[in-house]
Order: structure tokens, then C-alpha cells, then sequence
């Protein structure tokens, strides 16, 4: 049966860039999020999240009224679901959006129905995706129980888009369609190749969960190993840009960017699934989690150091976002170093971030200022860069001298 009609659940960094790019191929698409705020946003033409060109694409998508957002499901071909999969305080996945998600929609669901979950989700979520809709709505089969012959086709394709670069990416990376029997990852993958130009792989719905949960794990390990290597060189008193510089000539070795730690909402996050699921087999995946996040902790250390016999120092902090170029602010080690040297030092703490126009609630403190470049660096006595942003790089050294300065980027050192 021909794909008419799409519904994406969840308009978040994955969910509203796919609603878009379906829309641009013709789909007719309802993007569904419980938020009526960014529904609203959305069906103005707008975007609730700032990523290069998605603003244009969303906007021609509601024009031509093939995208629109509503609080309410509705029947549809296909459903699509990107809801935030996070982990709770004790590193435990938490799933609860996505159960509401599944809720929300069995009470539609018509037998030749495609669902499939994008969220990041530990292995087995698609199979128990599948048993939840069973126990909702009896009246269909399913995939996991009749297999080839269900109502329903049920798979999982992660999403693998780099945030400042997610349309780019959506189109041109391969992609990997796990489906809970070889018929329903042939039907999704026939959806993807619409829009994909890179491969698009098949393999079963656990496989493609573990594949995710793979790429990002090891993305951390290799992190944590920089951040590791960058703690010894300081504490033999060695220059760590230049002891990576100098090893990543060897052919075979790339060490990545040490840095103030990893943030954003899947690296610091996806890890903690694996080591959740499998304890004892997952020690390296778990120390790299402890690596990084300990990272923030040794750079508030280092600043602290840096301000000795200054009574009442003025610290610029240097970008609050998770990486270089986006306004993203979860998950930031950024955030984690300027709310522990609020604590840690007694002076102003003076904040500055491009791509934000107030500070977030848990930084309202007193002595905590949201300021522009220029006044920072004017103000400051010691001025420390957190984020790489593309404005931070282009500070003169002129504007940096008589100031105690800490790069945790390496950005100024490597320039
Ligand atoms: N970072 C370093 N040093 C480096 C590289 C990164 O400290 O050498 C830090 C960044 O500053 C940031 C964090 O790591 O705080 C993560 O940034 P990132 O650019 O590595 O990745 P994300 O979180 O923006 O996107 C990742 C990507 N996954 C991989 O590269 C394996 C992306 O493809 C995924 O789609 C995305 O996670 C996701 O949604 O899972």
C-alpha cells in the first residue's frame, strides 16, 4: 500500500527536521507533540529549535500545507516516533514519554499501519513496543507474536544527524532500519529511501538499537580518553595539545579534542542504557561516562588555582552551550563548570553565550551575568573558553593579555 500520510510524534531535533524533509517529498505530515507551545511555533511556520536552514524548510512545508502540528494524534500510514528517551538521576533509561507516545497512538492504529521508533532506546525497546500496542489494542496483530503475517509493521531506526548539521546529515548519512521481522524493515527501509542518499541497511530491530547505543559509547570512550590524556599532561606539566598534535602523526593513532567534558543530550546520555543493561560487561563504557562527567569538576579546580591572591576575582566564562555553534545548553559541562565556580570562588562570574538570551533558571544566582563579549573581556582578570564558538576563536591575543587565561578547548594554544 502506497504511503500517503506520516505522523511524526515528537518535535524535537530529529522529530521536526524529518516532519520537514517528508513534507518537501510529498507526504502529507502531522507532527503531534504534546508541547501545545512548539505546536503552535510550528504551525506559524516557525521552528522551535535553532538549526541552520530548518526555519526555511519549515516554513515553505506549512505554507504549502503539507506539515502541520496538532496536541492530538490522527489516523496515518506511517507513524514515526522521536521522543526524548532520557535516563533519570540514577542513570536508569526512563521510557516514560515513549509509553505515552505508544499510548496515545494505539487508539488510531489501522491494520497496514508502519510504526516505527526512532528514539535512542535500549535494545529489546522495539520487541516491548510492540507488546505494549499488543496489550492496547488486541484487535490488531503484531509483528513479535504473527510475524510476517501482523497487522501491523513495527521498526527501529535511529536517528544519527549532527546537531548544527541535522538536515545535511538526515540526507546524506547511511542508515541503519532494524526491522522486528525482515518484511518490516524492507517496508521502512522503501520509506527512508525516499529521502536518504546514503545506504540504508537492514538488519533485526535489536541489532539497530545496539548499533546506535555502539556509534555514541564509542564516541564518549574515544573522548574520555583525550579528556584522560589531558589531566596526565597537566599533572606532569606537559602541554596536552601538543602531546596530541604530535601522537596523531603517528598513522594509526587519531586522539579527539580533550575539553571541559561531553554534553549534549545522546553522548553524555546513551552510554548510561548500555551499563544499565549489562553492568558487568560494560566497565570501559562506564568509565568513560565517569571521565567525562568528572571533567567540569577538574577544570573548576584549575580555575580556582588560577585565581589565587585575588580577593574578589571577575571570571568570564566563555560559552554555555554543549558544543561549538549551536545554542543547545543540555547536558553542557559548560553550565556544571560555571554553577561550581559560583560556589568555588567568591568574585563575579560573567557569562557569555552567543546564542542565548537569558540565562536558564538553575544559573539566576546573584553574581551570575549574562554579558557580551566585549564587556567580558574588558571586566574579566581571568577568562576561561568553554564552548569553541566561531567568535570566541577570532579574540586577538591583545584582548587577552594581563589576564589569567584558561582554554579548556585548546582553541587559542592551537591557532
Ligand atoms: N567533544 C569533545 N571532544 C571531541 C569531540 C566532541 O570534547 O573531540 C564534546 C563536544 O564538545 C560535546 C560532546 O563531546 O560536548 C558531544 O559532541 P559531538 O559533536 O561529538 O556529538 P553530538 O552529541 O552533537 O551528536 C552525537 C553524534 N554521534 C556520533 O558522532 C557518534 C550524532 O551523530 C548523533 O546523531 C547524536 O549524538 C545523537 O543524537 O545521538
Amino acid at each position: 500500500m502506497p504511503v500517503e500520510s506520516v505522523c511524526v510524534v515528537g518535535l524535537g531535533y530529529v522529530g521536526l527536521p524529518t516532519a520537514a524533509v517528508l513534507a518537501q517529498h510529498g507526504f502529507e505530515v502531522v507532527g503531534v507533540d504534546a508541547n501545545p507551545e512548539k505546536v503552535r511555533v510550528v504551525n506559524e511556520g516557525g521552528t522551535p529549535i535553532a538549526e541552520p536552514d530548518l526555519d526555511t524548510l519549515v516554513r515553505t512545508a506549512v505554507a504549502s500545507g503539507q506539515l502541520r502540528a496538532q496536541t492530538r494524534m490522527e489516523p496515518a500510514d506511517v507513524f514515526i516516533i522521536a521522543v526524548p528517551t532520557p535516563i533519570g538521576d540514577d542513570h536508569v533509561p526512563d521510557l516514560d514519554q515513549l509509553r505515552d507516545a505508544v499510548s496515545a497512538l494505539a487508539p488510531v492504529l489501522e491494520a497496514g499501519n508502519l510504526v516505527l521508533l526512532e528514539s535512542t532506546s535500549p535494545v529489546g525497546t522495539t520487541e516491548a513496543l510492540c507488546e505494549w500496542l499488543a496489550e492496547l489494542r488486541p484487535d490488531l496483530s503484531y509483528p513479535h507474536a504473527a510475524g510476517e503475517a501482523s497487522d501491523i509493521r513495527v521498526a527501529y531506526s535511529p536517528e544519527r544527524v549532527l546537531p548544527g548539521r541535522i538536515l545535511d546529515e538526515l540526507v546524506d548519512n547511511d542508515r541503519i532500519v532494524g526491522g522486528v521481522t525482515p518484511r518490516c524493515a524492507d517496508v521502512a527501509k522503501a520509506l527512508y529511501r525516499v529521502f536518504v542518499r546514503g545506504t540504508c541497511s537492514t538488519a533485526t530491530a535489536r541489532t539497530a538499537e545496539l548499533v546506535k547505543l555502539t556509534e555514541n559509547a564509542y564516541r564518549d570512550v574515544n573522548i574520555a580518553f583525550a579528556n584522560e590524556i589531558s589531566t596526565v599532561c597537566e599533572a606532569l606539566d606537559v602541554d596536552p595539545w601538543e602531546v596530541i598534535d604530535l601522537a596523531n602523526r603517528h598513522p594509526r593513532v587519531d586522539v579527539l579534542s580533550p575539553g571541559p567534558g561531553v554534553g549534549g543530550h545522546c553522548i553524555a546520555v546513551d552510554p548510561w542504557f548500555l551499563v544499565h543493561s549489562q553492568p558487568e560487561l560494560t566497565r570501559l563504557v562506564g568509565a568513560a561516562r565517569e571521565v567525562n562527567d568528572g571533567k567540569p569538576a577538574w577544570i573548576v579546580e584549575r580555575v580556582v588555582a588560577t585565581c589565587q591572591g585575588l580577593a574578589q576575582p571577575t571570571i568570564a566564562c566563555l560559552g554555555l552551550a554543549y558544543k561549538a555553534d549551536v545554542g543547545d545548553l543540555r547536558e553542557s559541562p559548560a553550565l556544571a563548570v560555571v554553577e561550581r565556580l559560583w560556589s568555588a570562588v567568591p568574585g563575579r562570574v560573567m557569562v557569555v553565550e552567543p546564542h542565548i538570551a537569558n540565562l536558564p533558571d538553575r544559573l539566576s544566582m546573584d553574581r551570575i551575568e549574562l554579558v557580551c563579549l566585549a564587556d567580558a573581556l574588558t571586566a574579566a582578570d581571568v577568562v576561561v573558553l568553554l564552548t569553541d564558538h566561531r567568535e570566541f576563536l577570532r579574540i586577538e591575543p591583545k584582548h587577552l593579555r594581563n589576564k589569567r587565561v584558561i582554554d579548556t578547548r585548546g582553541v587559542w594554544r592551537r591557532r
